[in-house]
C-alpha cells in the first residue's frame, strides 16, 4: 500500500532531518557545510511528500481514531518546522520580533519530537524486506533527487533576486557586527545574567597540573596574544573579530597528561574542552583593542575558534585540567 511507504518514508526523513539538524547546530568548521545542505534536502523531501501523507491522513481522519488530535498538532509542527527554517534560509524572515525564525524552527522541532515518537507507536509503521525493492530503492532516489533539485533551484533563486539569504555562512549564519563588536549581538544560551564584574578584584583561578593560580585581570591582558576568529551562534548569527588576550597554553603549559579542560564561568555556565584545544584556545580579556564589554563577557571570555559560540564561555571564574574525557558531558549545554 502505497500510504504505508510514505509514512515509512517520512519516518526516515524525519530522523534523518533532526540528526543532520543537531549535527550542524554542533559543528562550527568547514565540514558543516555538506550536513546543512543535507539537511535542507531533506527538508524539502519531506514537503514533496506532502500531497501523498495528506491523502494517507485524510482517510485516517476520516475514521474517528483517538489521537487525532495529536496527530494533527504534529502535523502543524512539522509545517512549522519548515516554514521557519525556510523564512531563515532564504532570509525572507529571519528577526521575528522578540524571536528569530531559527528559534522558532529549532522550538517547533524539538516539541514535534515526543509527538513524533507517539505517533509512530500508535500509528505503527511496519517495514517489510520489499521495501527495499529496487523499485523502491528508485522511487526513493527519485525523491531525493528531487529534492535535490528543488534545494538547488531555492538556492539559485535565492542567489539570483537576491535575498538576504545569498549572504549567509555555510552554517546558516548572517554576519551580525563582524569587526564592529558594539553591533555584535548579546547572547545567552539560554537564561544566564549579563554579570556586572568588578574588575580589580577579580581573579581567574587556573587549575594546571602543577597547582593553582589566580590571574588578575592586568596579568592576562599584559600578555597580548591575538586571534582573528568568527564567534558562529545557534541561534543563526555569526560575527568575526580581532580578539586579544592570552593563549591558554601559556597558563597551563604541561596539560599534556589530561584529559579536558573544564571551564566555567562565573555564572556556573560549565563547557569542557578536549585538552588538544589548550593551545587553540584563547582567554579573551579585549576584542578590537578594547576591553570587553559586559554583555560580551568582560572581564575575559573564551575565544574557541572553529567552535560554535555556546562554547565562547563568558564571565570566566575557572579553567581546571581534568582527567574526565571531554565528551563527558550534554552535547549542548543544559543550563
Ligand atoms: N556564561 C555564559 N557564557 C556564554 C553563554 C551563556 O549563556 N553563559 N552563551 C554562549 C552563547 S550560546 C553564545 S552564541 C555566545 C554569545 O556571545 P556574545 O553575547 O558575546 O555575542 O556566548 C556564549 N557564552
Ligand atoms: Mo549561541
Amino acid at each position: 500500500m502505497a500510504g504505508r511507504r510514505t509514512n515509512l518514508a517520512l519516518l526516515v526523513l524525519l530522523v534523518v532531518a533532526v540528526a543532520s539538524g543537531a549535527v550542524a547546530y554542533g559543528i562550527g568548521t568547514g565540514w558543516g557545510g555538506p550536513v546543512v545542505i543535507v539537511h535542507g534536502t531533506v527538508g524539502l523531501a519531506i514537503v514533496l511528500l506532502a500531497p501523498w501523507k495528506s491523502v494517507v491522513a485524510r482517510r485516517g481522519l476520516r475514521r474517528d481514531r483517538p489521537g487525532n488530535g495529536p496527530s494533527i498538532a504534529l502535523a502543524v509542527l512539522v509545517a512549522a518546522t519548515v516554514v521557519f527554517g525556510v523564512l531563515h534560509a532564504s532570509g525572507l524572515g529571519v528577526e521575528l520580533g522578540p524571536v528569530s525564525a531559527m528559534q522558532v524552527h529549532v522550538g517547533a522541532a524539538l516539541l514535534s519530537i515526543p509527538l513524533a515518537l507517539w505517533h509512530v507507536v500508535v500509528r505503527r509503521v511496519r517495514a517489510r524486506r520489499t521495501d527495499l525493492s529496487r523499485r523502491n530503492l528508485l522511487r526513493a532516489g527519485a525523491l531525493l533527487g528531487g529534492a535535490g533539485l528543488a534545494y538547488a533551484a531555492t538556492e539559485g533563486l535565492v542567489h539570483v533576486a537576491p535575498l538576504p539569504g545569498a549572504d549567509r555562512r555555510f552554517t546558516g549564519s548572517y554576519d551580525r557586527g563582524s569587526f564592529r563588536p558594539g553591533e555584535m549581538p548579546v547572547t545567552q544560551w539560554l537564561n544566564d545574567p549579563v554579570l556586572h564584574v568588578d574588575a580589580p578584584s577579580w581573579r581567574l583561578l587556573v587549575r594546571g597540573p602543577a597547582g593553582e593560580r589566580a590571574w588578575t585581570w592586568d596579568d592576562l591582558d599584559a600578555f597580548g596574544d591575538r586571534v582573528r576568529a568568527t564567534i558562529d551562534c545557534t541561534g543563526g548569527w555569526y560575527a568575526v573579530q580581532d580578539w586579544a588576550g592570552v593563549r591558554l597554553s601559556r597558563l597551563i603549559p604541561d596539560a599534556g597528561e589530561a584529559r579536558s579542560l573544564l571551564v566555567r564561568s562565573l555564572t556556573g555556565y560549565p563547557r569542557r574542552f578536549p585538552v588538544r584545544d589548550v593551545g587553540r584556545l584563547l582567554v579573551a580579556t579585549r576584542v578590537a583593542g578594547r576591553p570587553l564589554d559586559p554583555g560580551h563577557g568582560f572581564p575575559a571570555r573564551v575565544v574557541a575558534p572553529g567552535r560554535r559560540g555556546f562554547w565562547w564561555v563568558k564571565w570566566l571564574g575557572s579553567i581546571e585540567v581534568s582527567s574526565v574525557p571531554w565528551w563527558a558531558q550534554w552535547p549542548f549545554p543544559v543550563a
